[in-house]
């Protein structure tokens, strides 16, 4: 058997009821939407790391995060700026393959994700810690563009896409919440599309 054209594992994410969340609209084209500047990114000095409170802090380069397990997930876009795009299929590295590795302490609940040029967004551990969560570097079949977040952004298909943050570099797993950018910004810390969750009251 050659293991190198195997297939990687495939989840799809759970369809929730209704598959088009409240307010929403479906769209086949795929927006590119950020704060900022799309960062210039050399592989050669990436890396990205978990630390904080975990057993076993971790920091791969690029060629290292290539060599871990691949998954693909197919999964739905839902944005808080009301358009949505179904049936993307990611391919990365699932966000269990990761934490697994650097094993989150019981004092460890949320989890802050860290991007380039600052932007972070926030998310419980257990929302993160699921089968269809994946650090990407590919979709519907091609490398992610720079725009989409190439060379690695998190998915998280059942929370608004702000929350899929893009140019990742830094997973930090704390004991207390910190509201991330757009959290600051008046979105909603939880951001579940089927509940409308788009903005905070405060
Ligand atoms: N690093 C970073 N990631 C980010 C953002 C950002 O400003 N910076 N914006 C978020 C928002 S608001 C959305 S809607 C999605 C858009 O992803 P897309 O451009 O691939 O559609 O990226 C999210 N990830
Ligand atoms: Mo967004």
């Amino acid at each position: 058997m050659n293991m190198d054209s195997q297939p990687a594992d495939r989840h799809d994410s759970p369809r929730q009821e209704p598959r088009l969340p409240p307010g929403q609209v479906k769209t086949d084209k795929w927006p590119v939407l950020h704060y900022g500047s799309v960062p210039r990114v050399d592989l050669a000095t990436w890396e990205l790391r978990v630390d904080g409170l975990v057993e076993h802090p971790q920091r791969w380069t690029w060629e290292q995060f290539q060599t871990l397990p691949r998954v693909q997930v197919f999964s739905d876009i839902h944005c808080v700026t009301r358009w949505s795009r179904y049936d993307n299929l990611w391919e990365g590295v699932s966000i269990r393959e990761v934490l697994r590795r650097a094993v989150p302490q019981s004092s460890g609940r949320f989890a802050i994700i860290h991007a380039a040029q600052g932007f972070t967004t926030n998310l419980p551990l257990t929302e993160l810690d699921q089968d269809d969560v994946l650090l990407a570097d590919r979709h519907d079949g091609e490398p992610l563009t720079p725009d989409h977040g190439w060379p690695l952004r998190l998915v998280v298909p059942r929370r608004y896409f702000w929350k899929s943050a893009k140019w990742v570099s830094r997973i930090e797993v704390a004991g207390e919440d910190a509201p991330g950018f757009w959290e600051r910004n008046g979105y909603h810390n939880e951001a579940n599309p089927w509940r409308e969750e788009r903005f905070s009251d405060w």
